[in-house]
């Protein structure tokens, strides 16, 4: 009976992944949910900047392969991790946008500060999402060292901004076409 009800489950996400992905009139010819006419915000820290800009870069570069206006892109920058659920709040909020990209990378240190930044971070952005119903991508590196999170900043599918932002586009899509939101 269980496994039965297992299949069903798995049968009726493949069916819906198969229409939302592939059938969909929102998909452009990457096979991919089309961004377009979506509106999304992406929120950065200003902490470690170097990667966090490269974040940036990969988010905006997956968004525009999805097909996403320019114009429909708005960057809104905070000094650390710890300022993004605010920043994601107001934002999403604002009814402005249909998805919120929080961008950043924290790294260990010889202290727990580390832990408290990470945990208040994650915490934050997932209350943002459930309180307001826009989706909140966690595009944050927590990394124990700088080699880590650069790794993790790298191109396309090694790009946590990347990655996030394709999050994004299919999650507007997902909400859209089986929600009416
Ligand atoms: C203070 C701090 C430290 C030590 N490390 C990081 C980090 O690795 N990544 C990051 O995004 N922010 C860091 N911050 C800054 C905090 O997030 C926050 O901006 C400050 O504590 C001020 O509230």
């Amino acid at each position: 009976m269980a496994s039965r009800t297992r299949a069903t489950i798995l049968k009726t996400a493949f069916t819906s992944h198969f229409n939302l992905r592939i059938d969909s009139p929102t998909n452009d010819n990457r096979g991919r949910p089309s961004g377009k006419d979506f509106r999304f915000a992406i929120v950065a820290t200003r902490w470690n900047e170097s990667l966090v800009s490269r974040l940036i870069e990969g988010a905006v570069e997956a968004l525009k392969e999805s097909l996403v206006d320019a114009e429909a892109i708005e960057i809104y920058r905070v000094p650390g991790s710890f300022e993004l659920p605010l920043c994601a709040l107001k934002a999403a909020a604002s009814a402005k946008f249909d998805a919120v990209i929080c961008l950043g990378v924290i790294i260990r240190g010889d202290t727990p500060h580390f832990d408290y930044v990470a945990a208040e971070t994650a915490r934050g952005i997932t209350e943002v999402s459930l309180r307001t119903g826009v989706p909140v991508m966690f595009g944050v590196i927590t990394a124990n060292t700088v080699e880590q999170a650069d790794a993790r900043a790298g191109t396309q599918a090694d790009n946590k901004g990347y990655e996030a932002a394709l999050a994004a586009v299919e999650l507007v899509n997902l909400y859209r076409e089986q929600f009416d939101q």
